[in-house]
């Protein structure tokens, strides 16, 4: 069964706005789905996993059903984007030409894993012998943040989908657009009445509904290490439900003397912003800071922020008005520390939630712009002298999403991303993602990974079947 706005609102009427970060305006009303709302989906989706035909087809048949879905995806690619650009501010170029794209490969990776998922056959004795069976784990909850609405909800859906399992879907409030028409193009694929329901609402009301429910069986959940905390408490004190988290971020990006400064800059630059992985620390070796800052500051006055669907934009706005006025203090709070703004620090126009790339030097690790995710266009720049100070630097975090080096020296590439302490280690690249290649937290990032066959592992579980040779004579 998929929810659609119509038949939520023929339940309780109840509706939200979401809201155009470009102008702060009003788009649309949408259902606003509650606790009660949650019950009822997650009946839907355990009737389909317990009688259904999803998990009990064959994984190739899954396969061809998420192939149509892809092929549906492709076929609305615009639409798609422009939903993104409109709800979230993505920028409409990149969502056409890269994310949506990427998201229907994904869907294809996973179809093309749904007939590769075997057990083993075990060597007991001659008596005793056993295979395993992966089986899926039954109805998952997927909480989804608003900064990559569509990546985020395949990058959830896609392996649970391959697997077999049923599943809840509630997109982040500021974002619902594109998760209703991925509800939508789901039902067209022939994915099965109950496989993938989507709710529209709030955390603490529909999200927190899905953490605590006793018949969700697993919650995956993308976004605050706060909220975080709360869907693991959540599940303890339900029905002990399996948790994946992939929280926040302060990640290093580690620029070394014999690095290329111009290419270097681009780096940094790319690695800002609403982005779980953004590179908002960057640390550069003494030799070169000097020629990077000057080069820095030139590429960030360059660095178009704008309307979305502008094709010379870089960044577009963020995405709601709690982020901008977030943002906006903590470079406030960042000047009032003693940092020195080189560059951005302001709002652009009186419309919208545009901030300009912002870039500060004189940064003690210490101050709050150093140690807190901003999630926003904000660098903390700082100096550094050796190996060992750049990992220990790199290292001094709660946090262990990502990190980069830039360097052309093998030796020291080896070495710091082995001695870094994150999930994703980035060599002369940033932001770098393949869907063969998982990626997830160290410490309180979290732990669980999307993408790769590990992401597929994630929905499934073992069984163990032994059987006991009732003769011995061969
Ligand atoms: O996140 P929330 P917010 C970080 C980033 C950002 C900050 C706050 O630093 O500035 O979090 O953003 C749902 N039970 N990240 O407030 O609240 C919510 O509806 C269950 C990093 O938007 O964590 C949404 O669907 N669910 C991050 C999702 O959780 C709850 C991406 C994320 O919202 C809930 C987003 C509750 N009690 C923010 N409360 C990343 N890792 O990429 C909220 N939600």
């Amino acid at each position: 069964m998929v929810i659609s706005m119509k038949e939520e609102r023929d339940l309780k009427g109840k509706t939200f706005e979401t809201i155009d970060p470009r102008t702060g305006e009003v788009i649309a009303r949408v259902a606003e789905g509650d606790k009660e709302d949650v019950d009822l989906a997650v009946r839907a989706a355990r009737q389909a996993f317990d009688d259904g035909p999803w998990p009990r087809m064959t994984g190739a048949a899954r396969g061809r059903i998420m192939m149509k879905y892809a092929d549906l995806i492709e076929e609305h690619i615009e639409e798609l984007a422009a939903l993104d650009a409109i709800d979230a501010g993505k920028l409409f170029g990149q969502g056409k030409a890269v994310d949506i794209p990427a998201v229907a490969n994904l869907l294809r990776y996973y179809a093309g894993a749904a007939d590769k998922i075997h057990g083993e056959v075990l060597k007991m004795s001659r008596e005793l012998q056993g295979y395993t069976l992966r089986e899926p784990i039954g109805v998952s909850g997927h909480i989804i943040p608003w900064n990559f609405p569509s990546s985020m909800f395949f990058m959830m859906s896609a392996p649970a989908l391959a697997a077999g399992c049923t599943m809840i879907v509630k997109p982040a409030e500021q974002t619902p657009l594109s998760a209703l028409f991925y509800a939508d193009l789901a039902n067209k694929a022939g994915v099965p009445a109950g496989v993938l329901n989507v709710i529209t609402g709030y955390g603490p009301t529909a999200g927190a509904a899905i953490a605590s429910h006793m018949d969700v069986d697993k919650v995956c959940f993308t976004g605050s290490t706060e909220v975080g905390r709360k869907i693991m408490q959540a599940a303890a004190t339900s029905n002990l439900k399996q948790v994946s988290l992939e929280l926040g971020g302060k990640s290093p990006l580690l620029i070394f003397d014999d690095a290329d400064v111009d290419k270097a800059a681009d780096l940094a630059l790319l690695g800002i912003g609403e982005i779980c992985v953004a590179g908002s620390r960057v640390f550069v070796q003494e030799g070169i800071y000097d020629e990077f800052v000057k080069k820095l500051k030139e590429k960030a006055k360059n660095w178009v922020v704008g309307d979305p669907f502008d094709p010379r934009s870089r960044q577009g706005p963020q995405v709601d008005k709690q982020q901008f006025d977030k943002i906006l203090s903590y470079i406030e709070h960042g000047k009032r520390e003693g940092a020195t703004l080189l560059t951005g620090g302001k709002p652009i126009g009186n419309k919208g939630y545009f901030i300009e790339p912002t870039v500060f030097t004189d940064v003690k690790e210490d101050m709050m712009i150093a140690t807190d995710e901003i999630f926003g266009p904000v660098m903390s720049l700082m100096k550094f002298e050796t190996i060992e100070e750049a990992i220990n630097k790199a290292n001094n975090t709660k946090y262990g999403l990502a990190a980069g080096i830039v360097t052309k020296n093998l030796d020291v590439a080896n070495t710091v991303s082995r001695s870094i302490r994150a999930g994703t280690i980035w060599i002369n690249c940033y932001f770098a993602f393949d869907r063969d290649c998982s990626y997830g937290g160290y410490k309180m990032s979290g732990f669980g990974r999307h993408l790769g066959l590990e992401a597929l592992h994630k929905f499934l579980q073992v069984k163990s079947i032994f059987f006991v040779r009732e003769t011995d004579k061969i």
